[in-house]
């Protein structure tokens, strides 16, 4: 057996998503990912996007990695404030989504160009089958806030998102949020 681990627990704030303590923060703005929205480079600022607060431990397949993601409000164009979205690196770990607060969309994608859109708001919970990419949405007026937790060696896969999108992203439209073809997805 490798390290063995002391049991610990961490709290959370449901609404804020904050934790304490807070070991591992990483904070994306729209400069970390603005070719992944439409109008990206249309926007001048470069506002806070979301927040990823982890709970590390040792990345094997023995261990659970964990995390609260906090998604602000907003519009980038039309397109919703969202992650940026990835395949495991290891196609067939799974992840449970669990939601905390606001009103959020999971999309999710195989490679070979299937999707599907899953709620993501206060009680949620959303299991991602492996093979799946996903990436979360935040489509209210309050931020998305919710807490996901993965085989710990399944590893993050950006750039499949980043050459290929999603088949569909998800716009404010005229009455609420719709999910839409992406005109930029290469399948
Ligand atoms: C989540 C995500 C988190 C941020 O913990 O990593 O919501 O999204 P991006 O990683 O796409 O920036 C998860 O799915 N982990 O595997
Ligand atoms: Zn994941």
């Amino acid at each position: 057996m490798s390290e063995q681990l002391i049991p610990f627990t961490t709290m959370l704030e449901l609404d804020s998503g904050r934790l304490a303590p807070e070991r591992e923060l990483v904070e994306r703005r729209l400069s970390d990912m603005r070719d992944l929205f439409l109008d990206g480079s249309a926007e001048p600022g470069d506002p806070l996007i979301y927040r990823v607060s982890g709970i590390p431990v040792p990345p094997t397949n023995a261990n659970i990695l964990s995390s609260t993601t906090v998604i602000e409000p907003g519009t980038i164009g039309r397109e919703y404030f969202m992650t940026k979205g990835h395949f495991h690196e290891a196609r067939d770990r799974a992840e449970v989504y669990v939601g905390f607060a606001g009103e959020g969309r999971l999309v999710l994608a195989t490679e070979e160009g299937r999707h599907a859109v899953e709620p993501i708001g206060p009680g949620t919970v959303s299991y991602v089958p492996g093979g799946w990419g996903h990436r979360s949405v935040n489509v209210g007026e309050e931020p998305l806030v919710f807490f996901a937790a993965y085989v710990g060696d399944a590893g993050h896969d950006y750039t499949t998102v980043e050459e290929r999108g999603f088949p569909v992203i998800v716009v404010r439209g005229d009455e609420g949020p719709e999910v839409v073809p992406n005109p930029r997805y290469r399948p």
